[in-house]
This record gives C-alpha cells, sequence and structure tokens, in this order.
C-alpha cells in the first residue's frame, strides 16, 4: 500500500508535459486568459543586464505560451505588451520594444501560420511607430483565415481611455438616432470597446508580484479570477500556466459545489 502510494506520487512528478496537459483537459479550460507580463526590467537588473535584454527573453516567452494556450485548447489570449502609460519610459527603451513585434513575427509568424493561430491587436494603433504597425498588420492578414487560437497583443492600450472612447461613440450614436438611451445596456456597452468580439477573459494572470490591474481591462474582468504569481514574466514556464490553470479549475469547482 505504501510503496503503490510512493509510486502514484513519483509518477504524478515525473510525468511530462503532456501528460499534465490531458489532465488538465479533463476540466473546464479557460477560454480567454488574459496576461499582464509584468517584470521583464526587473528580471534584467537582477542579472546587471541592460532591461532592454529582459524585454527580449520576455519575447521568448511569449512563443513559449501562446504555443502552450494553443495546445490547450483555450480560444484567445490578450497579452499586455504596452500600456499608454509606458511612452514615459527611457526614450532608447521605447525604441527597443517598439522593434519586438517585427523581431517576433520576423521570427514566429510561419510558425504561428503552421499551428493555425489568429493574431489580432487592441490599443491605439495611430500612435504607434509605421513600422511596427505594418509588421502587426502583415501578420493580421496572414492570419485572419485562421481558427485555433487567438492572439490577441494589448499595444499601447489603456482601459479608461477606451471607456471614455466608447461613451463619445455612445453619445454620437445616441445623437444621430443610431442608439436609443433605453437599449444601452451592459452587452451593448461592451461592443462599443476595443474588445468587442471577445468574451471577458476568464483568467487574468499577472507576474512579478504586483497585484494590481494598471489600467487594463478594468471593464472586461469585472467577473474574471485573478492570479497573481511573483514569478518574472522571462521566468514564467509552462509548468507556471498550468499551475495557473489547475487553479482556476478548483476554484470554478468549488463554485459550482457552493451553489
Ligand atoms: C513585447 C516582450 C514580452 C514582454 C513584455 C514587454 C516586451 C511580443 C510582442 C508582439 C506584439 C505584437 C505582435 C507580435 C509580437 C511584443 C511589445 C513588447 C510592444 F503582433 N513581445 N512584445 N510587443 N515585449
Amino acid at each position: 500500500m505504501f510503496n503503490k502510494f510512493r509510486l502514484g506520487k513519483k509518477q504524478e512528478h515525473s510525468s511530462t508535459l503532456r501528460d499534465k496537459i490531458e489532465e488538465l483537459k479533463k476540466q473546464p479550460i479557460p477560454e480567454h486568459v488574459a496576461i499582464i507580463m509584468d517584470g521583464n526590467g526587473r528580471w534584467a537588473k537582477k542579472r546587471a543586464l541592460p532591461r532592454i535584454a529582459g524585454h527580449h527573453e520576455g519575447m521568448k516567452v511569449v512563443r513559449k505560451t501562446t504555443m502552450l494556450a494553443n495546445k490547450l485548447g483555450i480560444k484567445a489570449l490578450t497579452l499586455y505588451a504596452f500600456s499608454t502609460e509606458n511612452w514615459k519610459r527611457p526614450k532608447n527603451e521605447v525604441e527597443y520594444i517598439m522593434r519586438l513585434p517585427e523581431e517576433f513575427l520576423g521570427t514566429f509568424l510561419p510558425e504561428l501560420v503552421e499551428n493555425n493561430v489568429q493574431v489580432k491587436m487592441i490599443g491605439y494603433k495611430n500612435q504607434l511607430p509605421v513600422h511596427t504597425l505594418h509588421a502587426i498588420e502583415k501578420a493580421i492578414e496572414e492570419t485572419k483565415d485562421n481558427n485555433g487560437l487567438v492572439l490577441n497583443f494589448a499595444l499601447n492600450y489603456g482601459s479608461r481611455a477606451e471607456i471614455i472612447d466608447a461613451v463619445k461613440q455612445v453619445l454620437n450614436d445616441s445623437k444621430n438616432g443610431i442608439l436609443n438611451e433605453n437599449d444601452l445596456n451592459e452587452d451593448v456597452f461592451s461592443s462599443y470597446l476595443m474588445t468587442s468580439e471577445f468574451n471577458d477573459p476568464d483568467l487574468l494572470i499577472r507576474t512579478s508580484g504586483e497585484i494590481r490591474l494598471s489600467n487594463f481591462m478594468l471593464w472586461q474582468l469585472a467577473y474574471s479570477e485573478f492570479w497573481f504569481t511573483d514569478v518574472l514574466w522571462p521566468d514564467f514556464s509552462e509548468d507556471h500556466l498550468l499551475e495557473a490553470i489547475e487553479i482556476f479549475q478548483k476554484r470554478q469547482r468549488r463554485f459550482g459545489g457552493v451553489l
């Protein structure tokens, strides 16, 4: 009996990633996962490297996370890559970050296409450098017929500005007789946001130990499960994503049991 127990434990620990994925797939997988990829600068600082080295390392984790999310059958993955507040960072850092979409897509776009991933973006496109926007729009176009995971980058995104803009459009549609005040409800308002084509995230992950939303999807995260970890984004591994989903599933079960 004791032996059997030990064997069971041992097998659990040595199980491959694939076994863990299959195990998780027996329970509901969150359809939309959103991640605040924080801690890239701190990761670099710990290694006496320039901050941009952390951003570059973080980009590799975007690839790994995307591939695993796709394997898990997650339908949408929204990654907070750059906020409207991030322009305040040193000019050279911002310039470097704005080259990352091109570098990422230059290397991984064929892989995304091969794996049926669809690239999308939310955020204010008009302030982005043309080279950045061009690369992203090319990827959006080349992947538009894919029907696997939707990889949605939040880039130059800010939630309060998004809400204000939605309110302005609502007022405008009301003025023009397109929308009647009595017809405005939560679903209709959601359709004015940049995320209109997405369901609200089921799970929010934030790395690097900060326990706040930092102006990310304030409306959309109203009912989401939150999972925070001290792990810095460049250290975020496949096991961390699986752990977050496992905890999500446990919370869902508890919720289902009590109610
Ligand atoms: C960025 C790397 C990940 C950590 C967080 C900050 C730095 C991938 C992209 C990207 C964006 C659009 C796209 C393809 C890839 C990216 C920015 C920053 C601005 F279509 N990583 N990454 N974009 N970082």
